[in-house]
């Protein structure tokens, strides 16, 4: 069975959708062709100085052969346009416009004209290092950008037809297939920056050849194997005595940080680089369904247990260390120092698919929904013009400035990022969030997430989805089918709201039971079928594993699928003294400040430390702890007024 066509009908969701379209889209396009002056943000104190500008479309252009120059800016920049072009390509599916689809064409075009007769396409080796093709993999990210067209590629052509956007990517799969494989004449690697694993499995769908699955499946169990191939790799530079680019900041060929350090199938947690992590279970869970392979499929719900369960914050943010933008360890979640990237949110989401088109289960859909409403929303300004690289849960502007090890934490978004990898993920994301709501089976539509819409399938089912969700908890499906041997409707029940929720058939309110976490309509009939689901969207407090030694005594603010924050916008500063009583009355308001986004605020009383004391220490004594008002915002509406504190977790009174 086949989702069909969806229209988005939601508020929420399609405020984000023209956000994409209308602003994003052409401010990226605006900054890849060097056309406005932006302030592009060094990602931390320890990176790379930021490039002034992008040049990423010139750098095709010179490639092309159409224009003279060297290349500039970050060496994997051609990424930064196919996601462009994959961002658009979903735009143009909900916002059809002729004039941004010929400039996709054209740039389809230039591409074709940048790319080698062998397929080979990647600007900063064809200008600056044409003889180290393919032979610093680790650090390269030659795998990565093309891996990036691929996708890019195979989107474009689904929305437009346009069959060069597929022939690129089918020359460039070719060149790494003809490059890379378990034949003695071919490079025994893989990329270190996983996303090509992916994006085989996807062209391995669109073009029904599983040429590119065998590839993608080679490359996943290639990785952290002996001999390895990136220590080789790196012995031949030594002996050569080559130092490149990216030589000093290599880490250890068999480190975590690559996920190289073992094969992935003996694997027990998440380790090294998130955003690789994440990437490379995408890939796995996809490949893993395309073969049938159920060891692979025990890797990934092993690996996905461990990040769920033990390192994943509560906003959907992995990537706990700057050091690497990485994981640490169980349960080591710190709030203030963490990296919990924008792009790794997206992979978390792509990667929860993936597993959910294995098995559907509502812990999949639970974390995509998480993401889509925090984590991964966090890192655009509600006008769509600023970005967050890092979503930080704890923010002291002063700390920002003035400690180094929190110089990545920013207090306010960028307009632009050196190394732009996070704005266009999210637009790539956002843009094709019509891809999350359901999922399909042979005999079951899974309905996923909550987003106003109508969709069509192919055995003549039609769901009409309405809410005000995420404000309102009351979601009403208007389910018609047309053919008779329908299809069961599963129905997701949030495991924030699984003890108490109400479902209503045909205004008939019926005992619902479940499995995996979904309720199932079956023996649908033909005709007009009603369901109303009311979920309960009580204000919740949330308590953290008492191993997460950061919020120990602490409480996050949940409603629905929102987290909320405090901010100093509306409380004032130095909330670290501020707690949350045993009692709380909470009261939920429509925030009436005029930010781009109407959203519920919500108030109680609190307590603040009252600091009268000089003294740096003390013999203890009761401070005094009157009573305040605390206000909390959505997460994902944090840092659209004047900077301040921020901070997700609140001390339990
Ligand atoms: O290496 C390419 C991208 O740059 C990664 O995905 C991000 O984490 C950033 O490091
Ligand atoms: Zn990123």
């Amino acid at each position: 069975m086949k989702q069909l066509s969806t229209k988005i009908t939601d508020t929420f969701w399609n405020n984000y959708r023209r956000l994409v379209k209308d602003q994003l889209i052409p401010y990226q396009w605006a900054v890849i062709n060097d056309e406005i002056n932006v302030t592009i943000q060094q990602e931390n104190a320890n990176t790379l100085n930021a490039s002034e500008k992008s040049h990423a479309i010139q750098n095709l252009k010179i490639a092309a052969g159409l224009k003279k120059g060297k290349f500039y800016g970050f060496w994997f920049q051609d990424s930064d346009v196919y996601k462009w072009l994959e961002a658009t390509a979903y735009a143009l599916r909900y916002a059809p416009d002729k004039e941004l689809q010929n400039k996709a064409d054209g740039l389809i075009n230039l591409i074709a004209n940048a790319q080698e007769a062998d397929g080979y396409l990647d600007t900063y080796f064809q200008l600056e290092s044409p003889d180290r093709k393919f032979k610093h993999v680790s650090m390269s990210h030659e795998l990565y950008c093309m891996g990036h067209y691929i996708e890019a590629g195979v989107a474009y052509y689904q929305t437009t037809h346009n069959q060069q956007a597929l022939d690129i990517a089918i020359k460039m799969a070719n060149c790494i297939d003809h490059n890379f494989g378990p034949e003695t004449n071919k490079l025994h690697g893989y990329p270190g920056h996983p996303e090509l694993e992916l994006a085989l499995a996807k062209l391995a769908e669109v073009t029904a050849d599983s040429r590119y699955t065998d590839l993608a499946a080679y490359m996943i169990d290639q990785r952290g194997t002996e001999p390895n191939f990136f220590a080789q790799q790196a012995l031949e530079r030594e002996t050569a005595h080559i130092s490149e680019l990216f030589n000093n900041m290599d880490p250890d060929p068999r480190s975590k940080y690559f996920q190289n350090q073992k094969p992935v199938r003996k694997m027990d947690t998440a380790d090294g680089h998130a955003v690789r992590m994440a990437y490379l279970l995408t890939g796995m869970a996809h490949v893993a369904r395309q073969n049938h392979d159920q060891t692979l499929i025990k890797s990934c719900q092993r690996l996905w247990q461990n990040i769920t369960n033990k390192q994943m914050y509560i906003t959907g943010g992995i990537g706990s260390t700057v050091a690497g933008e990485a994981f640490t360890f169980d349960y080591d979640l710190p709030n203030d120092t963490m990296y919990c990237e924008t792009c790794a949110s997206c992979a978390m989401t792509f990667f929860a698919k993936q597993m959910q088109e294995l098995e559907p289960n509502s812990e999949f859909t639970d974390i995509i929904e998480r993401e889509l409403f925090n984590g991964t929303i966090s890192g655009m300004s509600l006008d769509g013009k600023h970005f967050f690289y890092v979503n930080p849960l704890e923010v002291n502007p002063e700390a920002s400035a003035k400690d180094p090890t929190k110089s990545h934490v920013k207090v306010q978004r960028a307009d632009w990022f050196g190394c732009a990898c996070c704005p266009p993920n999210l637009a790539r994301l956002v843009a094709s969030v019509d891809q999350y709501l359901y999922t399909t089976t042979n005999n079951t539509i899974f309905c996923d997430q909550f987003i106003s819409n109508t969709t069509s399938f192919d055995n003549g089912i039609k769901i009409e989805q309405t809410s005000q969700y995420p404000w309102s908890g009351k979601i009403n499906f208007t389910i018609t089918a047309t053919q008779g041997n329908n299809p069961d409707i599963a129905i997701r029940i949030p495991g924030w709201s699984i003890d108490d929720y109400q479902i209503k058939v045909n205004q008939q309110l019926i005992t619902p039971t479940l499995k995996n976490g979904y309720w199932y309509l079956t023996d649908l009939p033909n005709g007009t079928t009603n369901v109303v689901l009311t979920l309960n969207m009580s204000v919740r407090q949330t308590q953290a594993n008492p191993l997460v030694t950061a919020d120990v005594g602490k409480v996050a603010i949940e409603r629905g699928p929102l987290v909320y924050c405090l901010e100093e916008a509306d409380n004032g500063p130095h909330l670290a003294q501020f707690s949350v009583t045993n009692q709380p009355n909470f009261v939920t308001e429509l925030d009436d400040t005029d930010l781009p986004i109407k959203f519920i605020k919500i108030t109680t009383h609190g307590q603040k430390i009252n600091n009268t004391i000089t003294d740096l220490y003390s013999a203890v004594q009761k401070l005094a702890t009157p009573d305040q008002t605390l206000t909390f915002i959505p997460y994902f509406a944090w840092a659209n007024r004047t900077p301040g504190e921020m901070q997700v977790w609140i001390n339990r009174a």
